[in-house]
C-alpha cells in the first residue's frame, strides 16, 4: 500500500450550527469555529470535516444547497472561512468541506430557471417528465413520499431522492457534471484539504425510470431498491476524481452506503474514486424495512460481528473510515451500549472502535460523551427525516406517544443539539437563544469539566488519539492487520492489531458484569486501560464490567 499523508490522521466531524455561536443570534458560525480551534488542536485530532456552510434556505440544515460559491450569511463570510482555512493551517489541521452534488436547493438559480423554461437548457440540469397520470416510478424517497413532486406551473414533475426542496441533478448531463467539477476545484484552490462526499452513491438512476415491487402498503419500494439496481456509477466518480481530487492529492471520504464487495477496491483501493468511505456496517443494524418505529435496539454480540464483518471485507484493500457516530445518527454512547451509558462504558467503546483498521472520525460532542436528547412533544424535533418517520409510525398504528418514544431514539436532534461547553446557561454555546434546546444534562456533562479532569473521557479520547501517532505503537495502529480474538466469547469484543514488530491485543467487556478471558500469550505491556487496575493471571485476565485495555503481547 502506497503511504498517504492523511493516513495517520484522526478526523472531527463540525456541526457548525450547533458548535460555537460567537455572536449570540443562537446559530454556531465560522468565527464560532476558528475560536476553539485551540481546543481541538488540544483534542489532537488534525482533520476537521465541516457540514454545510454554504447559502441555503436550510430545509434541510444546509443539505440543500442554494448557492455553492457563497457562505450562508448565517454561519459567517467568505473572509471568516479563509481565515479558519489559515488558521487551521498554522495549527497543522486540515479542513474539509461537506460535497452535496446529488441534489441541490429548488432554491437554486438552476433549479428557478428549470421552472422558468422546463424545455430549455436547465430543464435537463434535473430529472423532469411529463406530469401524466402515473409517476415515472414508484421509489420512495428517503424523507418518505414519493420521489416525484410537481414542477410548479408547468405541467411537469421532478425527481428527489430526498426532501421536494432538494431536487436531483442530473448527472447524465455533462453540462452539470462541468458545473460540479468547477466549483469543487475552485473550493481546492482556496486550501481546502479535500470534502466529505454527501449522499454520493444516489448519483447513478437505473434509467429508464421503472417500478419495482412494493414493499409497504404506501405501494413504493425503498430507495435502496433503486441502489442495487443501478450500473455504472464508477464513470462518474472516476471522472470526477480525474477532473477534480486527483490534481491536488485531495482526501475524500465517500458517504456510501450499501456498497457490493466488489466494488471496494474501485471506490478506496489504490487511485480509488475516493480516499476512503465510511463504514456503515454498524449504523444500519436493527433497522427495519417498515421504517423507524420498528427498528430493534443494538445487542453487543450484533456490533462486534458488524465490525468484523466490516473489517474483513475490507482487508488491507483500503481502509475504512471508522466512527460510532455523526450528525444522521443517534448518540453513539445512547445507541451502543445497553442502559444509561457510564464513563467506564463510554471510554471502552471509544476504544474498540478507535483502534480498528481505518481513520478515525469522531462528531462533535463525541468526545465528551454528549447522550441522545429527550422530547416532549413532535413539535419539539426539527430534524425533517424524523418527521417523515413520525408519520410513517402513526399510519402504522401507533399511537402519538409511541411514535414520538420510537422516533426519538433516531431523530437526528439527538446529536444535533449544541455542543456543550460549559455548565451555565446555553451550556456556554450562546449567549442567545439556541435554535435548538440544549440537552438538559449540560450541568453533568460538559466540556469545561472534562478537560479539567484527569480520568474524563476526554482525555481517554486524547491518548487514544496520542497512540495512533505513538512511534512506538502508530505503526501497528495504523497499518497492522487485523485479526478477530476469541469472536465466540459472548460481550467481549477482541481483536489484534499485528505489525511486523509488534502485536496489540484490544479488548472490551461489553457489559457490566466482570468476565474471565483467556490470553494468547505473555502480555509484555498494558499499554491502555480505561480502570485503575488489571488483574492478569497467568495466561487469564479477569476483566472488570465494562473494562477496556490494549496489551502488548508477546
Ligand atoms: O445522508 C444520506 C442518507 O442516506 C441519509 O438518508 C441517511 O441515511 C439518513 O439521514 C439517516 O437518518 C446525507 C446527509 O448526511 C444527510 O444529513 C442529508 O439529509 C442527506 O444526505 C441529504 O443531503
Ligand atoms: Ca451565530
Amino acid at each position: 500500500m502506497n503511504r498517504q499523508w492523511w493516513h495517520n490522521k484522526i478526523a472531527y466531524q463540525i456541526y457548525p450550527k450547533s458548535f460555537y455561536d460567537s455572536n449570540g443570534d443562537g446559530i454556531g458560525d465560522l468565527p464560532g469555529i476558528i475560536e476553539k480551534l485551540d481546543y481541538l488542536s488540544y483534542l489532537g485530532v488534525d482533520i476537521l470535516w465541516l457540514s454545510p456552510i454554504y447559502q441555503s434556505p436550510l430545509a434541510d440544515q444546509g443539505y440543500d444547497i442554494s448557492d455553492y460559491y457563497k457562505i450562508d450569511p448565517r454561519f459567517g463570510t467568505m473572509e471568516d472561512m479563509d481565515r479558519l482555512i489559515t488558521e487551521a493551517k498554522k495549527r497543522n489541521m486540515y479542513i474539509l468541506m461537506d460535497l452535496v452534488v446529488n441534489h441541490c436547493s429548488d432554491e437554486h438559480l438552476w433549479f428557478q430557471k428549470a421552472i422558468q423554461d422546463p424545455e430549455g437548457e436547465y430543464g435537463n440540469f434535473f430529472y423532469l417528465a411529463d406530469e401524466g397520470e402515473k409517476k415515472p416510478c414508484n421509489w420512495r424517497s428517503y424523507f418518505g413520499g414519493s420521489v416525484w413532486s410537481p414542477l410548479p406551473g408547468t405541467g411537469k414533475q421532478y425527481l428527489h431522492m430526498f426532501h421536494k426542496k432538494q431536487p436531483d441533478l442530473n448527472w447524465e448531463n455533462p453540462r452539470v457534471r462541468e458545473e460540479i467539477y468547477k466549483n469543487i476545484n475552485w473550493w481546492m484552490e482556496k486550501g481546502l484539504a479535500g470534502f466529505r462526499i454527501d449522499a454520493i452513491i444516489n448519483i447513478k438512476k437505473p434509467l429508464p425510470f421503472s417500478d419495482y415491487p412494493a414493499d409497504r402498503e404506501d405501494g413504493l419500494c425503498s430507495p435502496e431498491v433503486m441502489l442495487a439496481n443501478a450500473s455504472g456509477i464508477g464513470e462518474f466518480l472516476g471522472e470526477m476524481r480525474d477532473e477534480t481530487f486527483a490534481k491536488y492529492q485531495a482526501f475524500t471520504v465517500g458517504e456510501v452506503f450499501n456498497e457490493k464487495p466488489e466494488d471496494l477496491e474501485k471506490f478506496i483501493g489504490e487511485n480509488g474514486y475516493f480516499s476512503t468511505m465510511f463504514d456503515f456496517h454498524e449504523a444500519v443494524i436493527g433497522h427495519s424495512p417498515k421504517g423507524a418505529y420498528d427498528n430493534r435496539p443494538v445487542t453487543p454480540e450484533e456490533y462486534k460481528n458488524a465490525c468484523f464483518t466490516a473489517q474483513a471485507k475490507i482487508g488491507d484493500t483500503g481502509f475504512y473510515s471508522n466512527l460510532i457516530e455523526n450528525h444522521d445518527e443517534p448518540r453513539g454512547v445512547s445507541h451502543y451500549l445497553p442502559g444509561p451509558p457510564c464513563e467506564a462504558a463510554k471510554k471502552m467503546l471509544a476504544g474498540l472502535y478507535f483502534m480498528l483498521r481505518g481513520i478515525p472520525f469522531i462528531y462533535q460532542g463525541q468526545e465528551i460523551g454528549m447522550e441522545n436528547t429527550e422530547v416532549s412533544s413532535i413539535e419539539q424535533i426539527d430534524d425533517i427525516s424524523a418527521r417523515g418517520e413520525y408519520e410513517t409510525a402513526l399510519k402504522a398504528g401507533l399511537s402519538p406517544e409511541e411514535a414520538l418514544a420510537a422516533v426519538s431514539l433516531m431523530s437526528r436532534d439527538n446529536a444535533r443539539t449544541p455542543m456543550q461547553w460549559e455548565d451555565s446557561p446555553g451550556a456556554g454555546f450562546t449567549k442567545g437563544t439556541p435554535w435548538l434546546s440544549v440537552n438538559p444534562n449540560y450541568h453533568r456533562i460538559h466540556a469545561a469539566d472534562q478537560m479539567e479532569r484527569e480520568d474524563s473521557l476526554f482525555q481517554f479520547y486524547r491518548k487514544l488519539i496520542g497512540l495512533r501517532k505513538d512511534s512506538d505503537y502508530g505503526e501497528t495502529l495504523v497499518y497492522g492487520s487485523f485479526a478477530p480474538y476469541l469472536k465466540e466469547q459472548k460481550n467481549l469484543m477482541a481483536y489484534f492489531r499485528k505489525g511486523p514488530e509488534k502485536t496489540l491485543l484490544v479488548m472490551g467487556n461489553f457489559q457490566k458484569e466482570p468476565q474471565e478471558a483467556v490470553l494468547p500469550g505473555v502480555a509484555a505491556r498494558i499499554v491502555l486501560n480505561n480502570l485503575p487496575h488489571t488483574e492478569i493471571k497467568e495466561n487469564k485476565i479477569m476483566l472488570e464490567g465494562w473494562q477496556y485495555v490494549i496489551l502488548e503481547v508477546k
